[in-house]
């Protein structure tokens, strides 16, 4: 018999109500959408399960470790260091914010015209419909684009906030102002959980960190088979739920799967019909549940071999060092790794562009679809920069701007079929 999670809920403030609207949706959204994929790898059964739950036994896992007496702190952003969090005890939770929710409630303190993220995640705390933000201890913000700088000003009247300054340049300047802000967020984490983190801690905690992004990597090297052993609609799930699944646990299970694709590999099977366009999608973070354009692209017979995303390859494609040999050296190899992130917040942000010529060579990719979410000026300004770009090295591209809402679905799927049947 299911268990009954209703008492967890309510115990944390959760307004049921309108929790069950949310779990009416899921479940046939999530069985149009993956379990209908056919060939899918049997090591997808982990996954599926951990989506099933994604409200129940995750939550309670989290709940038994505050009753322990450890703390849970929620991020929105690839730039909040999870080795910091983990070397003080605490969980690391990236909220996802990838769907409509409490748009009533977030108009209330938000403009309407707002990237559909930022809306999402006021929508979320202020609906209450989200165990995972009730929670958080703490929850982390960054200054990378405006309107979320200036939304966690709001957040914090709800939950305290505590805000990175990211910088939006790399000179040696900025390097040592990021250091110092990871400096800052040390001593408040080490504030909220009560623990001092230690050079050992801390050195635990990269190499736990780095073996979930070196997983991921495997797991990304097994796509540049032609042909891919594996969805990119599964691997951008897989890459959600990094996020907020157990870090030993995820990092074992995507590895067995990784297992399951090599022989897949040897044996030449793979997920797509031959001779299937391969794409890279890039662009704005697509937070779980948010599947839409992944769905059509891969829905109209292409195949999805990476993400340039933060839910993709920019959250794991580089490691921290791992041979610091003090807290000081620790601290500036994290700050390092960070920095490497290709946000468009960066200006000016001429790795991002590298990065895509390079990748669609190294995964043969035949197109690049670029996703903004809509009201995202960093990405949709920079998109003009990345066709420039793609357009001199002949690499094709399709630029889509887009929301959480289903109504341009048609209109997207008709502008993904006539860019697949041109480079075809
Ligand atoms: S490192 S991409 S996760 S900031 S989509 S809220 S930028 S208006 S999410 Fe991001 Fe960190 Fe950068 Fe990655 Fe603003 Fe744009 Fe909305 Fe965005």
């Amino acid at each position: 018999m299911a268990t009954d999670y209703r008492p967890m809920w309510e115990s944390i403030g959760i307004d049921l109500e309108a929790h069950d609207q949310i779990l009416q949706v899921l479940p046939p959204t999530y069985g149009e959408v993956y379990l209908q994929q056919e060939n899918r790898p049997a090591g997808m059964e982990y996954f599926d399960f951990v989506v099933n739950e994604i409200h129940g036994l995750r939550i309670q896992e989290l709940q038994e470790h505050k009753a322990n007496g450890g703390k849970v702190i929620g991020t929105f952003c690839v730039f909040v260091p999870e080795e910091i969090i983990r070397a003080a005890g605490g969980i690391c939770i990236g909220l996802c914010s990838g769907i409509e929710i409490g748009v009533t409630q977030a108009e209330t303190v938000l403009p309407r015209n707002i990237c559909p993220l930022i809306k999402s995640f006021m929508g979320f705390k202020l609906a209450k419909v989200c165990p995972y933000f009730e929670s958080c201890d703490m929850v982390v913000g960054e200054t990378t684009c405006d309107g979320k700088k200036k939304a966690f000003e709001i957040l914090n009247d709800y939950v305290p906030v505590h805000v990175l300054e990211t910088p939006q340049m790399r000179r040696e300047k900025d390097k040592s102002l990021w250091k110092g802000e990871l400096q800052d967020f040390m001593a408040r984490v080490e504030e909220i959980t009560g623990v001092k983190i230690n050079a050992e801690s801390l050195s635990r905690s990269i190499k736990e960190v780095n073996g979930k992004r070196k997983v991921l990597l495997r797991l990304a090297e097994l796509r540049k088979n032609n042909p891919s052993p594996i969805s990119g609609k599964d691997c951008l799930l897989i890459e959600q739920i990094a996020m907020y699944d157990d870090v030993d646990r995820f990092t074992k299970m995507v590895n067995q799967l990784c297992d399951e694709l090599e022989t897949r590999v040897k044996e030449g099977k793979g997920v797509q019909e031959p001779g299937a366009p391969r794409i890279i999608v890039t662009g704005t973070p697509m937070a779980i549940p948010n599947w839409k354009i992944p769905h059509i692209i891969e829905g109209s017979g292409a195949v999805i071999v990476a993400e340039e995303l933060c839910t993709g390859l920019r959250y794991f494609e580089n490691t921290v060092m791992e041979d610091g040999a003090d807290m000081e050296q620790m601290v500036g190899a994290i700050g390092e790794r960070y920095l490497g992130v290709n946000c468009a917040c960066f200006t000016p942000n001429q790795g991002r562009m590298e990065k895509l010529v390079s990748l669609a060579k190294e995964y043969k990719a035949d197109g690049i679809i670029h996703c903004s979410l809509a009201f995202c000026d960093p990405y949709m300004i920079e998109a003009n920069r990345v066709e420039k770009v793609l357009k001199e090295q002949g690499i094709p591209l399709l630029k889509i701007e887009t929301d959480y809402g289903q109504e341009d679905s048609g209109q997207l799927k008709t502008r993904v079929e006539a860019f697949l049947e041109m480079i075809r």
